[in-house]
């Protein structure tokens, strides 16, 4: 497609305006003249020919067109009887250049608005731009319209008539049957009147059809009165704030693409989301907030960039009121459709709009998001990420794995919810589920060889940071080993409890023969496995039994003190009661005297207490320890009796996954 811009005629009605140059060169905004503005215009909708009809001032034109530096190649063609033609004319000279093209066809004074072009452009008919809302202008253009399409276009129009500006998208056959009229004209010597005239007598073989505009701007400026008008139309769309959000640290051509259209509807804001919108939203952000809202501030074009502090737009969109709020619109289905439709009801409050460009996820986003996720996998990346977490969401949650696929349900199960997005953070491998996964009791009679095995095949699966239940710690002289083994792998914390002896899983209580380790011993081991980390990040969790073994409330908090002295990292208190009294105690008088250490409290029994609540009083780690193991086993066991009961796998088929979920939820390489 070529753009043909008509500027060879005189513009005399300006006056002094344009004593020095053509009209067309007239300043418009603060950032713009009407040609620059058309010509940026052109030149982001791709095309990149551009003929050019000239005269008046013909070299100072020539000059300006070059030194706006736009990706445009410039055909001038020169009109030498500008004074004494009209603009059919100077088509006929630019003739040559035309034939045979697609053509976006624009007189040099029209002023127009970033939407009607790309509507004009998007045309696949020919098409002309009408205003079904302007009343009929006295001495421009009126189309008639007939049978849906323009079938005369003249000042001199008054009946079945709409507003009309000459600018057009004319397809190839329909420009070669005007095009031709207009040099029949030409050479009859009929080169004072308006290219229209020559449409008008082929209008019914040049099929151009009506755009309505309606009030959008699309207007000439032949005097200062027009251009004053103009002028305040074009600052307020310039002020318009357009509103998008950005939820990735890897911007790519797709990304770049939208902001570029959105730019062109006004002042363009950016939202970044927080670092704990992302995380909770797809995965942990490769770049902090800081980096993002840096990366996005440098893009050309972006005016302001402010954070996002959920997912919900409804905060930003209160704030700023944006004109437009610009997205994918890969939303409208799934996952972030109420969100979008939040959007919607907001920007319907005061007449907003919403602006949906079609975005795909292409191949090299895919790619890039699965090298991210590669990236965060790695145990570099991955240990340091629960502390991370923790410091930024104040409470993070767990959920326990003990498999690659409980891995998978654990990184990938989400939950939205009022505008807000819900995963599990990190997950836990539960020497108690770990254990029953091999058929095996709970009394650290799976070797750390086969646990380590169990991390690495949910390691080669996700990305989000695990948290180990080192059982007792064995030996300190082994516990030192461990410790660097789950450090190298990419482990963020290890929870060791004080106990010594044959283990029993704390949930037996007081019903078996347990024993706690001393203050001393336990504190021996703590220090020396701090000892043995190399790096900064890695976390050792002391878990005090005293409340599971009926020891009292001051004994917890006494060992609590004394193993977070210990340069322990983090205190789990451990209960097997419904109540949550006696960890709320707890969790209340350690925080009188220590604020800083992370606790983690796993609520097998007093599950009845919400995330919200163990937040508030101080928790900051959940850990939901065998929630899968204790749902999944059943499910099997109810399907292998229903099995055997029926001699066949019918009455079972509904209690299963359908084959193609599991594959769906086995990522191929
Ligand atoms: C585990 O999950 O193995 C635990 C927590 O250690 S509990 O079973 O509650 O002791
Ligand atoms: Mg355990």
């Amino acid at each position: 497609m070529k753009a043909l811009i008509l500027n060879s005629g005189l513009g005399h009605r300006m006056g002094v305006l344009t004593s020095e140059h053509p009209k067309c060169m007239t300043e418009i905004s603060a950032r713009d003249t009407i040609l620059s503005r058309q010509l940026k215009l052109v030149a982001e909708a791709g095309i990149k020919e551009v003929v050019m009809t000239t005269g008046y001032f013909d070299e100072i034109l020539v000059n300006y067109c070059h030194s706006l530096n736009l990706q445009l190649n410039y055909t001038f063609v020169n009109n030498p009887v500008y004074d004494k033609t009209n603009y059919i004319y100077s088509i006929y000279c630019a003739k040559d250049h035309l034939r045979d093209e697609d053509i976006v066809l624009m007189h040099g004074d029209l002023v127009f608005e970033s939407e009607v072009f790309d509507k004009v452009i998007a045309s696949d008919v020919s098409c002309m731009t009408v205003s079904s809302t302007l009343p009929l202008p006295e001495k421009d253009f009126k189309a008639v319209i007939g049978e849906g399409r323009v079938k005369a276009v003249g000042i001199e129009f008054f009946t079945d008539a709409m507003a009309a500006q000459p600018l057009y998208k004319l397809c190839k056959n329909d420009w070669n049957v005007w095009l031709d009229e207009i040099c029949a004209f030409c050479e009859n010597d009929d080169r004072k009147c308006y290219a229209e005239n020559a449409f008008n007598k082929v209008s019914d073989k040049c099929l151009i059809y009506p755009l309505d505009v309606k009030d959008a701007l699309c207007g000439e400026i032949d005097t200062p009165e027009d251009l004053a008008v103009v002028y305040k139309q074009i600052a307020e769309l310039e002020n318009r704030i357009v509103y998008m959000c950005f939820s990735t640290d890897m911007i790519h051509s797709g990304h770049i693409a939208i902001i570029k259209k959105a730019q062109k509807l006004g002042k363009l804001v950016i939202g970044v989301l927080s670092d704990e919108a992302v995380a909770s939203y797809k995965r942990f952000p490769l770049m902090p907030y800081a980096e993002r809202k840096s990366l996005v501030e440098n893009i050309s074009g972006v005016a302001m960039v402010i954070e996002q502090k959920e997912l919900s737009y409804a905060e930003n969109i209160k704030a700023l009121k944006p004109a437009y709020v610009v997205h994918g619109d890969d939303w409208r289905e799934g996952f972030q459709r109420p969100i979008r439709d939040e959007v919607v009801e907001l920007l319907g409050e005061y007449g907003g709009k919403l602006v949906e460009y079609p975005y795909s996820k292409t191949d090299t986003y895919l790619e890039m998001e699965k090298l991210s996720r590669a990236k965060l996998s790695m145990p570099d990346m991955r240990r340091g990420r629960l502390k991370k977490l923790i410091g930024m969401k104040g409470l993070v949650t767990a959920m326990e794995a003990h498999s690659g696929i409980t891995g998978l349900i654990v990184e990938n199960t989400k939950v939205l919810q009022d505008g807000k997005t819900y995963q599990f953070d990190a997950m836990w491998v539960s020497s108690l589920c770990d254990s029953t996964a091999k058929g095996k009791p709970d009394i650290e009679l799976v070797d750390m060889t086969s646990r380590f095995r169990t991390i690495d095949d949910i390691m080669e699966v996700t990305t989000k940071p695990i948290i180990f239940d080192g059982d007792t710690g064995g030996l300190t002289e082994h516990f030192v080993y461990t410790v660097k083994t789950l450090e190298r792998m990419g482990v963020s914390m290890v929870i060791i409890e004080d106990k010594t002896g044959l283990k029993k899983n704390s949930l037996f209580g007081t019903e078996v023969q347990q024993t706690q380790d001393s203050i001393e011993n336990f504190c021996e081991k703590i220090k020396a496995g701090k000892k043995a980390q190399k790096t900064k990040e890695f976390m050792i969790c002391a878990r005090i039994e005293s409340l599971i073994l009926e020891r009292g409330m001051e004994d917890a908090l006494e060992r609590a003190f004394a193993f977070s002295g210990a340069g322990a990292d983090a205190i789990m208190i451990h209960s097997r009661k419904k109540d949550p009294a006696e960890i709320f105690e707890f969790v209340e008088k350690f925080r009188e005297k220590n604020q800083a250490t992370p606790i983690v409290v796993v609520p097998t029994s007093f599950n009845a207490v919400t995330e919200q609540e163990f937040k508030q009083r101080g928790v900051n780690v959940v850990i939901y320890a065998n929630q899968l193991t204790r749902s999944g086993f059943p499910a099997m066991q109810k399907t292998a009796t229903t099995i055997l009961e029926n001699h066949r796998a019918k009455e079972a088929d509904g209690m299963c996954m359908s084959i193609k979920e599991i594959i769906t939820l086995i990522p191929e390489e």
